[in-house]
Protein backbone atom coordinates (compact mmCIF):
# COMPACT_ATOMS: atom_id res chain seq x y z
CA UNK A 1 0.00 0.00 0.00
CA UNK A 2 1.38 3.86 -1.13
CA UNK A 3 2.01 5.88 1.60
CA UNK A 4 -0.19 8.37 2.63
CA UNK A 5 1.64 12.20 2.96
CA UNK A 6 0.07 15.36 4.41
CA UNK A 7 0.54 18.53 2.22
CA UNK A 8 3.42 19.64 4.28
CA UNK A 9 5.40 16.22 3.86
CA UNK A 10 6.18 16.97 0.01
CA UNK A 11 9.28 18.19 -0.39
CA UNK A 12 9.24 21.72 -0.82
CA UNK A 13 12.47 23.91 -1.81
CA UNK A 14 13.01 27.70 -2.34
CA UNK A 15 15.50 28.68 -4.91
CA UNK A 16 16.63 32.21 -4.17
CA UNK A 17 19.96 34.55 -3.46
CA UNK A 18 21.29 36.11 -0.36
CA UNK A 19 19.88 39.46 -1.08
CA UNK A 20 16.26 39.02 -3.03
CA UNK A 21 13.44 40.89 -1.40
CA UNK A 22 11.11 38.98 -3.92
CA UNK A 23 12.64 35.56 -2.41
CA UNK A 24 12.08 36.71 1.47
CA UNK A 25 8.48 37.35 0.98
CA UNK A 26 8.18 33.79 0.00
CA UNK A 27 10.23 32.59 2.85
CA UNK A 28 8.26 34.40 5.33
CA UNK A 29 5.00 32.58 3.96
CA UNK A 30 6.94 29.63 4.07
CA UNK A 31 7.47 30.11 7.82
CA UNK A 32 4.38 31.79 9.12
CA UNK A 33 2.69 28.78 7.20
CA UNK A 34 4.56 26.05 9.10
CA UNK A 35 5.87 24.60 5.87
CA UNK A 36 9.24 22.86 5.88
CA UNK A 37 11.59 23.94 3.07
CA UNK A 38 14.95 23.62 2.00
CA UNK A 39 17.04 26.71 0.72
CA UNK A 40 19.09 27.31 -1.57
CA UNK A 41 21.33 30.17 -2.95
CA UNK A 42 21.53 30.64 -6.60
CA UNK A 43 24.91 33.15 -7.80
CA UNK A 44 22.92 35.31 -10.21
CA UNK A 45 25.75 36.06 -12.27
CA UNK A 46 26.34 32.79 -13.00
CA UNK A 47 23.26 31.40 -13.79
CA UNK A 48 22.49 27.54 -12.62
CA UNK A 49 21.44 25.05 -15.49
CA UNK A 50 18.65 24.44 -12.60
CA UNK A 51 17.54 27.98 -12.62
CA UNK A 52 17.41 28.25 -16.03
CA UNK A 53 15.41 25.02 -16.68
CA UNK A 54 12.83 25.69 -13.98
CA UNK A 55 11.88 29.29 -14.84
CA UNK A 56 12.62 29.35 -18.43
CA UNK A 57 10.73 32.43 -19.38
CA UNK A 58 12.19 35.27 -17.04
CA UNK A 59 15.53 33.00 -15.16
CA UNK A 60 14.91 34.95 -12.05
CA UNK A 61 14.32 33.96 -8.26
CA UNK A 62 12.46 32.76 -6.44
CA UNK A 63 11.19 29.70 -7.54
CA UNK A 64 9.57 27.38 -5.38
CA UNK A 65 9.61 23.54 -6.26
CA UNK A 66 6.87 21.59 -4.67
CA UNK A 67 5.65 17.73 -5.29
CA UNK A 68 8.22 18.12 -8.65
CA UNK A 69 6.86 21.27 -9.65
CA UNK A 70 8.13 24.67 -10.09
CA UNK A 71 5.93 27.63 -9.42
CA UNK A 72 7.90 31.17 -10.34
CA UNK A 73 7.18 34.61 -9.60
CA UNK A 74 7.22 36.07 -6.09
CA UNK A 75 2.96 36.73 -6.01
CA UNK A 76 2.29 33.87 -7.77
CA UNK A 77 3.92 31.56 -5.62
CA UNK A 78 2.21 33.50 -2.39
CA UNK A 79 -0.95 32.79 -4.11
CA UNK A 80 -0.18 28.84 -5.01
CA UNK A 81 0.76 28.76 -1.30
CA UNK A 82 -2.43 29.90 0.32
CA UNK A 83 -4.08 27.23 -2.40
CA UNK A 84 -2.07 24.36 -1.14
CA UNK A 85 -1.81 25.31 2.16
CA UNK A 86 -4.56 26.98 3.50
CA UNK A 87 -4.02 25.95 7.46
CA UNK A 88 -2.61 29.16 8.02
CA UNK A 89 -4.49 31.32 5.75
CA UNK A 90 -2.67 34.76 4.96
CA UNK A 91 -5.51 36.09 2.35
CA UNK A 92 -8.92 37.08 3.59
CA UNK A 93 -12.15 34.60 2.87
CA UNK A 94 -13.82 37.42 1.52
CA UNK A 95 -13.90 37.93 -1.77
CA UNK A 96 -14.29 42.23 -1.97
CA UNK A 97 -11.66 41.72 1.33
CA UNK A 98 -9.25 39.77 -0.92
CA UNK A 99 -9.48 41.82 -3.87
CA UNK A 100 -8.78 44.93 -1.33
CA UNK A 101 -5.71 43.24 -0.27
CA UNK A 102 -4.98 42.48 -4.02
CA UNK A 103 -5.18 46.01 -4.77
CA UNK A 104 -2.44 47.17 -1.90
CA UNK A 105 -0.48 44.32 -3.11
CA UNK A 106 0.11 45.31 -6.40
CA UNK A 107 0.23 49.25 -4.97
CA UNK A 108 3.14 48.32 -2.91
CA UNK A 109 4.68 46.24 -5.46
CA UNK A 110 4.47 49.23 -7.96
CA UNK A 111 6.15 51.37 -4.92
CA UNK A 112 9.14 49.02 -4.66
CA UNK A 113 9.60 49.32 -8.17
CA UNK A 114 10.28 52.93 -7.87
CA UNK A 115 12.32 52.41 -4.94
CA UNK A 116 14.45 50.62 -6.79
CA UNK A 117 14.62 52.75 -10.13
CA UNK A 118 15.09 55.70 -8.28
CA UNK A 119 18.30 54.17 -6.80
CA UNK A 120 19.50 53.04 -10.43
CA UNK A 121 19.15 56.46 -12.82
CA UNK A 122 21.74 58.33 -12.08
CA UNK A 123 21.50 61.26 -9.81
CA UNK A 124 19.90 65.10 -10.27
CA UNK A 125 18.27 62.78 -13.38
CA UNK A 126 14.44 63.33 -14.14
CA UNK A 127 13.89 60.17 -14.11
CA UNK A 128 15.54 60.06 -10.58
CA UNK A 129 13.69 62.40 -9.05
CA UNK A 130 10.47 61.34 -10.66
CA UNK A 131 10.86 57.93 -9.24
CA UNK A 132 11.87 59.27 -5.87
CA UNK A 133 8.59 61.05 -5.71
CA UNK A 134 6.93 58.29 -6.68
CA UNK A 135 7.55 55.86 -4.13
CA UNK A 136 7.66 58.99 -1.15
CA UNK A 137 3.95 58.86 -2.01
CA UNK A 138 3.74 55.12 -2.08
CA UNK A 139 4.92 55.30 1.00
CA UNK A 140 2.95 57.74 2.77
CA UNK A 141 0.09 56.33 1.13
CA UNK A 142 0.82 52.86 2.50
CA UNK A 143 1.03 54.47 6.04
CA UNK A 144 -2.33 56.31 5.55
CA UNK A 145 -3.86 52.75 4.46
CA UNK A 146 -2.20 51.25 7.74
CA UNK A 147 -3.85 53.81 9.95
CA UNK A 148 -7.26 53.16 7.96
CA UNK A 149 -7.29 49.94 8.62
CA UNK A 150 -5.89 49.77 12.63
CA UNK A 151 -4.58 52.90 14.30
CA UNK A 152 -2.40 50.85 16.82
CA UNK A 153 -1.51 47.38 14.44
CA UNK A 154 0.94 46.09 15.44
CA UNK A 155 0.39 44.20 12.30
CA UNK A 156 -0.37 46.11 8.83
CA UNK A 157 -3.86 44.99 9.15
CA UNK A 158 -3.95 45.31 13.14
CA UNK A 159 -4.16 42.20 15.45
CA UNK A 160 -3.55 39.61 12.49
CA UNK A 161 -0.47 38.86 10.75
CA UNK A 162 -1.47 38.73 6.96
CA UNK A 163 0.06 38.65 3.50
CA UNK A 164 0.15 42.16 3.57
CA UNK A 165 2.91 42.03 6.46
CA UNK A 166 4.39 39.64 3.92
CA UNK A 167 4.49 41.64 0.84
CA UNK A 168 6.06 44.79 2.72
CA UNK A 169 8.26 43.17 4.60
CA UNK A 170 11.42 44.04 2.34
CA UNK A 171 11.17 47.39 3.46
CA UNK A 172 12.40 46.81 6.91
CA UNK A 173 15.88 46.03 5.82
CA UNK A 174 15.93 48.20 2.56
CA UNK A 175 14.50 51.66 4.50
CA UNK A 176 18.33 52.85 5.09
CA UNK A 177 19.91 51.32 1.77
CA UNK A 178 16.94 53.10 -0.63
CA UNK A 179 17.82 56.45 1.60
CA UNK A 180 21.63 56.41 1.56
CA UNK A 181 21.57 54.69 -2.43
CA UNK A 182 18.53 56.32 -3.39
CA UNK A 183 18.52 59.52 -2.58
CA UNK A 184 15.59 59.55 -1.57
CA UNK A 185 14.84 61.51 1.93
CA UNK A 186 12.55 59.22 3.46
CA UNK A 187 9.15 60.54 4.98
CA UNK A 188 9.92 61.00 8.91
CA UNK A 189 8.47 59.08 12.36
CA UNK A 190 6.15 62.84 12.97
CA UNK A 191 4.95 62.20 8.90
CA UNK A 192 4.43 58.58 8.83
CA UNK A 193 4.65 57.32 12.30
CA UNK A 194 2.40 54.24 11.99
CA UNK A 195 4.58 52.86 9.35
CA UNK A 196 7.53 53.64 11.53
CA UNK A 197 5.91 51.76 14.48
CA UNK A 198 5.24 48.70 11.94
CA UNK A 199 8.82 48.92 10.71
CA UNK A 200 10.08 48.88 14.31
CA UNK A 201 7.50 45.89 15.78
CA UNK A 202 8.43 43.73 12.59
CA UNK A 203 12.34 43.87 13.35
CA UNK A 204 11.45 41.37 16.67
CA UNK A 205 8.45 39.08 14.41
CA UNK A 206 10.23 35.83 14.33
CA UNK A 207 9.58 34.91 10.51
CA UNK A 208 10.91 38.13 9.53
CA UNK A 209 14.02 37.84 11.85
CA UNK A 210 14.34 34.50 9.95
CA UNK A 211 13.86 35.42 6.32
CA UNK A 212 15.22 38.97 5.89
CA UNK A 213 19.04 39.83 5.61
CA UNK A 214 20.91 42.24 7.77
CA UNK A 215 20.63 45.85 6.80
CA UNK A 216 24.39 45.77 6.25
CA UNK A 217 24.22 42.90 3.73
CA UNK A 218 21.31 44.28 1.98
CA UNK A 219 23.53 47.68 2.02
CA UNK A 220 26.51 45.98 0.80
CA UNK A 221 24.69 43.90 -2.26
CA UNK A 222 22.90 46.98 -3.52
CA UNK A 223 25.93 49.24 -3.35
CA UNK A 224 27.63 46.27 -5.58
CA UNK A 225 24.49 46.25 -7.83
CA UNK A 226 25.16 50.07 -7.90
CA UNK A 227 28.69 50.40 -8.37
CA UNK A 228 28.46 47.74 -11.30
CA UNK A 229 25.75 49.50 -12.97
CA UNK A 230 27.03 53.33 -12.53
CA UNK A 231 29.98 53.76 -10.12
CA UNK A 232 33.04 52.79 -12.26
CA UNK A 233 32.07 55.76 -14.53
CA UNK A 234 30.86 58.02 -11.42
CA UNK A 235 33.00 57.49 -8.35
CA UNK A 236 31.78 60.73 -6.71
CA UNK A 237 27.98 59.37 -6.90
CA UNK A 238 29.63 56.03 -5.45
CA UNK A 239 31.64 57.74 -2.29
CA UNK A 240 29.04 59.60 -1.30
CA UNK A 241 26.40 56.76 -0.90
CA UNK A 242 28.99 54.44 0.61
CA UNK A 243 29.65 57.09 2.95
CA UNK A 244 26.39 58.23 3.76
CA UNK A 245 24.85 55.16 4.68
CA UNK A 246 23.49 54.94 8.52
CA UNK A 247 22.83 50.99 9.18
CA UNK A 248 19.20 50.41 10.18
CA UNK A 249 19.84 48.44 13.14
CA UNK A 250 23.64 47.80 13.69
CA UNK A 251 26.00 51.10 14.15
CA UNK A 252 28.66 50.10 11.72
CA UNK A 253 30.02 52.60 10.01
CA UNK A 254 31.87 51.58 6.32
CA UNK A 255 34.70 54.30 6.27
CA UNK A 256 35.23 54.65 2.13
CA UNK A 257 38.61 53.62 2.46
CA UNK A 258 37.35 50.19 3.07
CA UNK A 259 34.80 50.07 -0.18
CA UNK A 260 36.80 47.59 -2.06
CA UNK A 261 37.61 45.13 0.74
CA UNK A 262 33.83 45.43 1.50
CA UNK A 263 32.91 44.88 -1.98
CA UNK A 264 35.68 41.61 -2.08
CA UNK A 265 34.10 40.04 0.98
N1 LIG B 1 8.69 39.68 -10.78
C1 LIG B 1 9.63 38.81 -10.12
C2 LIG B 1 10.91 39.56 -9.89
C3 LIG B 1 12.00 38.65 -9.37
C4 LIG B 1 13.39 39.28 -9.49
O1 LIG B 1 13.56 40.39 -10.00
N2 LIG B 1 14.36 38.55 -9.01
C5 LIG B 1 15.74 39.01 -9.10
C6 LIG B 1 16.47 38.74 -7.79
S1 LIG B 1 15.78 39.72 -6.49
C7 LIG B 1 16.47 38.16 -10.16
O2 LIG B 1 16.34 36.96 -10.19
N3 LIG B 1 17.23 38.84 -11.01
C8 LIG B 1 18.00 38.19 -12.03
C9 LIG B 1 17.86 38.85 -13.37
O3 LIG B 1 17.19 39.89 -13.45
O4 LIG B 1 18.41 38.32 -14.32
C10 LIG B 1 9.02 38.27 -8.82
O5 LIG B 1 8.15 38.93 -8.25
O6 LIG B 1 9.39 37.15 -8.40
Amino acid sequence: MSEIRTVAQIPTRLLTTKVSFFGCRVEIALREKGIPFSRDEVDLNCKPKLLLDLNPIYKKVPVVIHDGKAIAESLIILEYLEEVFPEVPLYPKEPFERANVRFWIDYMYKAFHSMHAAMMYRKGSLERIAAADHSMEGLRKIDETMTTLSADGPFFSGMEFSILDVVLAPLVTALTSIDALGGITLPGFDECPRLHKWIGFMQTHPSFLASLPSSDVVFKTLLRTLYDALGRQDKPLFRHVASSHKPLTKPAAIPVSNIVQILRR
